[in-house]
């Protein structure tokens, strides 16, 4: 687990890229004066109670430069507005893309492509960089040659039909934004491998607008004895032929989604192209990709993705397993494992939250390793089973300090510290873990993934 070399570099608050490379030199150089003015004069702004000028410094000599320079695009003709025909980010912006845990699966269609959520703002994942995991790799499936057929036991379907894409897409639709998390999200944090971003610690969460339509209109019109059922079962089309067991009170209270939609576009091939089941609040793993077959029973189906993985070991040597909704959880991403705090001075801690079992309340930061707490502004919209975005400004001051987040879903549940979290599951976990997470700014500003001993 030792080879990180592509981690990202210095992100924000330090946007490496928005700076030439003559002035990251001098940033890494250890001459800092560019930015240390400007922080100086933002912190002393927050003292007297904020002034105009709090955010910017007085314009320097490069600041006039660039503003009185007539550049190329200032100057001549853009580019034809129909190339690319379907829009890409910048190119300055490459650095924020999803990387591969080095030595998590040996193959990569088996392994995880993290998000990165150190770069990304509000709560839509862009469907470029949602998060991707895959058992045998993904597909881009011919949305013509795809069915999706509804079955069950004897006695629990008056009529078992097969649906086209298109037969979905003739019914009414909803949309609503839901995240998707791993249950193996933060998995290396059990055994406090300290991997180096937040990209790698929580980037198996995303969240996107899903449209489609809820399972429960589809059982109604093949007849279902919606009484009867207690359990269905969902099959993917792909290799894996993913297959998990989802408890029918989720479907009938209409939550379930066979969604073919994701941010006002078709679903990525990546993430279920053509359809997708969306079981907000429950571990990713049920959240079915290529989805092809949904079977009403009336047991659990003792899948091999809920009997033998995705189960926790408890401390007495039991499974605890079909335990698939995901509790509240929160981080900070920015600042974050691997980036770099440039200066002293005003900074603005961001980060996520969710719960599955409905909207986050409040969010709590701490900046003293959980002595202190101090209550974040959530930027709306919180939606049910969504990620919540949270900002809080904060002046660093140079020494060592412990940035934490601690959500509160509305249910009252508070997110648990490690302490609390291994009092009740042990240490032999992979899965589950929505425990608080620490970063350290150390003097010298690197931003590192530690655990403390009472949190
Ligand atoms: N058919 C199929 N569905 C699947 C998977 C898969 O490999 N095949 N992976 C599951 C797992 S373990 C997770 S965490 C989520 C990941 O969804 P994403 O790749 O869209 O992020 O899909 C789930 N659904
Ligand atoms: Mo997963």
């Amino acid at each position: 687990m030792s080879d990180y070399s592509n981690k990202p570099g210095r992100l924000r608050p330090a946007p490496e890229n928005f700076l030439s490379a003559q002035q990251i030199q001098q940033v890494q150089a250890g001459r800092r004066d560019f930015l240390r003015r400007a922080f100086a004069s933002a912190s002393a702004a927050m003292v007297a109670g904020g002034a105009v000028n709090a955010y910017a410094d007085e314009a320097t000599a490069q600041d006039e430069k660039i503003i009185l320079n007539k550049p190329d695009w200032g100057t001549t003709l853009g580019r034809p507005v129909d190339e690319p025909p379907y829009g890409m980010p910048s190119k300055y912006e490459a650095n924020l893309v999803r990387r591969i845990s080095p030595g998590l699966a040996a193959v990569k269609q088996a392994n995880v492509a993290f998000a990165p959520l150190q770069g990304m703002f509000g709560i839509v994942t862009p469907s470029g960089l949602h998060f991707n995991r895959s058992h045998q790799g993904w597909y881009e499936i011919d949305p013509s040659q795809h069915r999706l057929m509804i079955m069950g036991e004897p006695g629990l379907v008056a009529h078992p039909k097969v649906y086209s894409v298109g037969d979905i897409m003739r019914m009414q639709p909803v949309s609503r934004f839901h995240f998707i998390e791993c249950g193996a999200n933060s998995a290396m944090e059990w055994a406090n491998v300290a991997v180096p971003t937040v990209q790698y610690t929580h980037g198996m969460v995303s969240c996107s607008e899903y449209t489609g339509v809820p399972l429960l209109h589809l059982l109604q019109d093949c007849g279902a004895n919606l009484k009867g059922v207690r359990f269905i079962l969902a099959e993917g089309a792909d290799g894996s032929h993913e297959t998990r067991t989802i408890p029918m009170s989720l479907v009938l209270s209409g939550e379930v989604l066979v969604a073919y939609g994701q941010n006002g576009e078709m679903l990525r091939p990546e993430n279920g192209y053509p359809l997708r089941l969306v079981v907000p609040g429950v571990e990713g793993v049920s959240n079915i990709k290529y989805l092809r077959r949904i079977k009403l029973g009336t047991e659990p189906f003792g899948a091999k993705d809920e009997v033998l993985g995705y189960v926790d070991l408890m401390p007495d040597g039991k499974l605890r397993q079909y335990t698939s909704l995901m509790e509240c959880k929160s981080v900070i991403t920015s600042p974050s494992g691997g980036q770099v705090l440039l200066d002293k001075g005003l900074y603005n801690v961001t980060g996520l939250a969710w719960s599955g079992r409905g909207r986050i309340k409040r969010v709590d930061v701490s900046f003293d390793g959980g002595v202190n707490w101090h209550r974040a502004r959530i930027e709306g919209p919180v939606q049910n089973k969504a990620l919540t975005r949270f900002n809080i400004p904060w002046v660093w001051n140079g020494r060592s300090a412990f940035l934490q987040s601690r959500a509160v879903d509305e249910t009252g549940y508070v997110q648990p510290t490690y302490e609390q979290l291994r009092k009740v599951r042990g240490t032999r976990s992979v899965y589950h873990n929505n425990a608080i997470q620490t970063w350290q700014v150390e003097e010298t500003g690197d931003v590192r993934n530690v655990q403390l001993a009472h949190s």
